[in-house]
């Protein structure tokens, strides 16, 4: 069996064992279904407020039942009509995938539901973070998740090196990659060709333009965006909430808030070194393991991980973030 055959099936544990932990307060709901519901899908949660869409594509305004737990853009819901634009939700339908985020408590929560696809939003301002893109990557590898690292703005008058080097190294472990601006007819139409039947999540960095290009491959939407503060070159954090967006050809795209500050997007005391080491697939292309078991790859004695490094067959930003993520699961560990 080869080894990507075996990281893969490893892989598949992980996930199973990750459902398991969840605790499901939707089949409790699913029980307690009364017959006269429909099923839409939530659009964006505003604190008690919900948003959601029906299956006729309207909007409707709608408050939850206590037990659901909170719920986000793209959860599948029952709900029951209360007049001609309100309505309460009574059940959550089980999530397939989940994009999670610490929220100012460090408490982690759900962001976006049943999402296929993310796309990691950078651009050559604010500069990137080659530690949020591997957490992203790590998310969407223990989830079964498409990504795509797409580099917004490379209009701008900027120097375009540090992107450029970013591109390499993804495409480099096979990352598809697009390299664009939102304001270009050609680019925003190959990446209208990525959505077809997918749930696109966009994430990254406040300012980066996750809304300008979901605006702009909505023209019929009116979304805010926000402009860069001139003296830092941040966003604004303009999108407040995550918010879901159907598409006509099927799918939908769903626009996140911009993160500022490093968070990972899981809980890394869930996360043993082989679910951690399945975000890295240079580890899978390795001829050989490291020489001992758990090993943190921080001494080169007997550390093929290290020995890649030194060859050239991995990136020392990539090993920095599988050393960031193999510590604070130790650290987690107590
Ligand atoms: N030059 C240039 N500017 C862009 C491009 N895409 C977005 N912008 C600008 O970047 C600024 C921020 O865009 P937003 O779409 O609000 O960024 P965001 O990622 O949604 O930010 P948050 O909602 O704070 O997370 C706006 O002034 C946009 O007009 C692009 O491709 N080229
Ligand atoms: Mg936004
Ligand atoms: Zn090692």
């Amino acid at each position: 069996m080869s080894k990507r055959k075996l990281t893969q099936q490893q892989q598949r544990r992980v996930i199973q064992q990750q459902r398991k932990h969840e605790t499901s307060h939707s089949d409790v709901a699913e029980q307690m279904v009364p017959e006269q519901t429909a099923l839409g899908t939530i659009v964006a949660r505003h604190g008690a407020m919900l948003e959601l869409i029906d299956k006729e594509g309207q909007l409707w305004i709608c408050h939850q039942r206590q037990h659901l737990g909170q719920l986000v853009a793209g959860d599948n819901v029952h709900w029951i009509a209360q007049d001609e634009h309100h309505g309460v939700v009574v059940a959550r339908l089980p999530r397939q995938t989940e994009l999670k985020r610490q929220d100012k408590l460090g408490q982690l929560k759900s962001v976006a539901a049943n999402l296929t696809q993310i796309f990691v939003v950078c651009a050559p301002l604010p500069l990137p973070s080659t530690l949020l893109i591997d957490q992203y990557l790590l998310a969407a590898s223990l989830q079964g998740l498409k990504v795509v690292l797409l580099i917004n703005k490379i209009d701008l008058d900027a120097d375009l090196t540090t992107v450029d080097a970013l591109k390499n190294l993804y495409q480099a472990i096979n990352l598809p990659v697009l390299m664009m601006s939102a304001f270009n007819n050609e680019d925003i139409a190959k990446l209208m060709s990525f959505m077809r039947d997918e749930i696109s999540v966009f994430v990254g960095q406040s300012g980066v333009g996750k809304s300008t290009l979901i605006q702009t491959l909505l023209p019929a939407h009116h979304i805010r965006t926000g402009d860069i503060a001139m003296q830092t070159g941040l966003g604004r954090h303009t999108t407040s909430t995550a918010r879901y967006y159907p598409l006509v050809q099927g799918g939908a795209l769903i626009d996140t808030p911009g993160v500022r500050d490093f968070v990972l997007p899981h809980s890394l005391d869930k996360l043993d070194n082989v679910a951690i080491a399945s975000g890295f697939v240079e580890l899978a292309r390795l001829d050989a393991g490291c020489q001992f078991r758990n090993c943190m790859h921080m001494h080169p004695k007997g550390c093929a991980v290290l020995a890649a490094v030194a060859a050239g067959q991995m990136a020392p930003s990539r090993l920095a973030s599988l050393q960031h993520f193999l510590q604070m699961h130790k650290q987690s560990k107590g």
